[in-house]
């Protein structure tokens, strides 16, 4: 069968929110959802695009996450802004206190948005884009669920762990990187296994901590950390600043809280922001300029700065519109009927 029309990115984002809409959730919620979604579809991150629809319909079928829930922010004038989620998804709460959170950033030089009791699904790299547009660098990091045995051990305990990193450019795209702790995010090997391609070498074991290139076996198994130790030690600092920190559920917490029975998984996040301009205030340097030299010096030995192909993919969607299959644009038309 012939590949549809591109689609236009406004109308993907509105196709989505058509979906969310019908099963519940506030306008608030479906857009900021929608757009988390179709920003993944947009700039080839297909582990966090489309893909995420049907997770995300599954855990509102289990009512796992409260589809009209709307997120609250709490600030008491100090560098720590909370937002609870109420059990919703995360993006909706990080919409709420994003704001405010790169005001405090720029008042006093560093703040931290903790978002509390939230359903997460979405890659970070929107979190500190969107700080990064506000002139802000920043980290944001969260839990997910305990898939990743930590570097030594075959028993799963940590998450796939995200973090992500952000960093002001002027007149160009921001400096990003966005990735799992795990050498592979869980919706790769998710992907592999709908398509019936095996894994990559060095992703995961099986149930019997022998190394596996079967998707269902890693699945069942126990995924790995990237970089061995290193990995390892990252994913548990996220483990400790994003859960036990905030009071928010462990990866391991998490998957006791939904069975680990394919449903996405509810924790907290941990967003940081600071404000270059604060930090070097006394060196008379500027920041930004100071950065340029080592990102031009490292793009001009030939390599690739993180991002730069997702930017690359969405400068040509919004050119373009996204080129979906046939399977995507009948699950998307069965998503809106059913
Ligand atoms: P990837 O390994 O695909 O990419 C990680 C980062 O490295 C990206 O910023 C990417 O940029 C960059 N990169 C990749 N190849 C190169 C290269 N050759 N040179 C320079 N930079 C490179 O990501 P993961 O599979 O680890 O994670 C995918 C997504 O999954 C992330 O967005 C993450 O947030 C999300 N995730 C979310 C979880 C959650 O609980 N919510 C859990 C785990 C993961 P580029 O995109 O341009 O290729
Ligand atoms: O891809 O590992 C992953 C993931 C877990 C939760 C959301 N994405």
């Amino acid at each position: 069968m012939p590949d549809p029309a591109p689609i236009s990115v406004p109308d993907l984002h509105q196709r989505v929110v058509s979906v969310f809409s019908r099963c519940g959730l506030n306008a608030q919620s479906a857009n900021a959802v929608a757009h988390v979604i179709v920003a993944g579809e947009r700039d080839n991150c297909k582990s966090h695009g489309l893909y995420r629809i049907e997770g995300c319909l599954r855990v509102l079928a289990a009512g796992k996450v409260m589809p009209d829930a709307v997120p609250e922010l709490h600030d008491a004038g100090k560098a720590v802004i909370e937002v609870d989620a109420h059990g919703g998804f995360a993006p909706a709460a990080f919409e709420t206190g994003v704001d405010r959170l790169a005001e405090r950033a720029k008042e006093i030089g560093l703040a931290a948005l903790v978002i509390r009791n939230c359903l997460h699904f979405s890659a970070l790299w929107h979190d500190v884009e969107a700080l990064a547009e506000k002139g802000l660098a920043s980290l944001s990091m969260c839990p997910s669920y305990a898939f990743v045995a930590p570097a030594g051990g075959s028993t799963p305990l940590l998450g796939t762990n995200p973090l992500a990193f952000g960093w002001p450019r002027s007149g160009t795209n921001p400096y990003v990187f966005d990735f799992a702790t795990s050498v592979a995010a869980r919706g790769e090997i998710e992907l592999h296994r709908r398509s019936g391609t095996p894994i990559p070498e060095g992703w995961a074991v099986d149930r019997d901590g022998t190394p596996t290139t079967d998707p269902d076996a890693a699945l069942a198994g126990a995924m790995l950390p990237f970089g061995a130790h290193k990995g390892s030690a990252i994913s548990t600092m996220i483990e400790l600043l994003a859960g036990a920190m905030l009071g928010e559920f462990m990866s391991l917490e998490a998957l006791e809280f939904t069975g680990g029975n394919g449903l996405l998984p509810h924790h907290g996040a941990l967003v940081l922001a600071l404000d270059p301009a604060t930090f070097s205030a006394r060196s008379g340097r500027d920041p930004v300029a100071e950065g340029e030299k080592l990102l031009t010096a490292i793009a001009g030995q030939g390599a690739r700065l993180p991002s730069q192909r997702r930017f690359k993919a969405r400068d040509a969607a919004m050119k373009n519109g996204i080129q979906l299959t046939s399977a995507e644009m009948d699950q998307l038309d069965r998503f809106e009927k059913d």
